[in-house]
């Protein structure tokens, strides 16, 4: 099927993000409104991060976190940009995977604890704080987090949310929230215990003390280590590979991967083969089998 690129981008937004659609309000207006509005106006600036594209075919989107005086402590505006940029890349036909990465002193130091300080039940509650942190959940994208330094409290959290997490050899991962009387707010004791078990969770929550890179490597935490100059380079690199594949099965996959966490293995196994027979229906399923028969390299569509 012939796409003009503008169509084409309606017709991946269609097929591949309906989730999206009502979680943020940049998320609110139209395909259309957004293929605009990206044509149309000059690239945003930000205050507390910086976007950059970077390997092969400038395919890998680059999100660094930059409040370097709080080191890159988590406050609501940061966290709104940051929710931003997720569906600028997701809704970017060039961007294949995005890394995201904070200085080599810190990815970031968790939460923004002044922020916090004289927040109440009521404010907590009523007003949902943290609504809405978790965009990067919410993309169809593979995300990898590259993380140099602390990662923090909130800033482990945000690397958990992450699909690949990459860490420098100086990297500390804690969730030292206990000693400031208050427990993880945003998947601290879901996803670390998920990745690491029971009683390697328990004992950071209930201690507060961080973990070191190679620690997280060998309790399965992390993908890997690097000197502190590579990491990001390295983080590139993988996004690189999967800008490779074809976005459309990338999406796919990550979607299955990801229901492991949520379901049971019934259920998810069930969810998987259909996933699977989904494939069947797609242009790059047919396109990568023949290339293999036909032993040339695939070119893929992303339909
Ligand atoms: N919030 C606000 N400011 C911070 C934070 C933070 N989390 N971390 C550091 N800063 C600020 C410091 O206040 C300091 O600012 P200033 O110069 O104005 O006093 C500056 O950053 C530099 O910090 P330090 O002087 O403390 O630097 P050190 O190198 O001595 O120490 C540490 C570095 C060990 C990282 C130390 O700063 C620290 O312990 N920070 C707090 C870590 C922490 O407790 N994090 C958990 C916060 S609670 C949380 O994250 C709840 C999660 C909720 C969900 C989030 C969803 C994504």
């Amino acid at each position: 099927m012939a796409f003009s690129v503008s169509s084409r981008l309606l017709h991946l937004h269609r097929v591949i993000r309906p989730a999206i659609v009502s979680h943020t309000n940049a998320s609110r207006v139209g395909p259309q409104a957004l293929v605009a509005s990206r044509l149309m106006s000059s690239a945003p600036s930000y205050n507390f991060v910086t976007v950059e594209k970077r390997g092969e075919g400038d395919c890998v989107g680059l999100v660094t976190l930059n409040r370097p005086k709080a080191l890159n402590a988590l406050c609501d505006g940061l966290m709104k940009e940051v929710d931003q940029i997720m569906i600028e890349m997701d809704n970017d036909p060039g961007v294949a995977a995005v890394v995201l990465t904070g200085s080599e002193k810190a990815f970031a130091a968790g939460a923004d604890i002044k922020e916090m300080q004289n927040k109440n039940f009521v404010d907590c509650y009523l007003y949902n704080f943290l609504e809405g942190w978790d965009g990067i959940t919410k993309i169809k994208k593979p995300v990898i987090a590259a993380v140099n330094g602390y990662a923090l409290g909130g800033g482990c959290e945000l690397a958990m949310m992450c699909d690949i997490i990459l860490a420098g050899e100086k990297a500390r991962f804690g969730q030292p929230e206990i000693v400031l009387g208050t427990i993880p707010g945003a998947g601290g004791t879901q996803r670390l215990t998920r990745a690491i078990g029971k009683s390697r969770a328990m004992q950071m929550c209930i201690t507060g003390d961080p973990i070191t890179a190679q620690q997280a490597k060998d309790w399965g935490l992390v993908s890997s280590v690097h000197p502190p100059d590579q990491l990001v380079a390295e983080a590139v690199k993988i996004g690189e590979r999967i800008g490779q594949h074809s976005k459309l099965i990338v999406a796919i996959c990550k979607e299955s991967v990801n229901n492991a966490f949520e379901l049971s293995l019934k259920q998810g196994l069930t969810v998987e083969k259909k996933l699977f027979y989904t494939t069947f229906a797609t242009n790059d399923r047919k396109e990568g089998m023949t290339a293999f028969v036909e032993k040339r390299k695939a070119k893929f569509s992303d339909s």
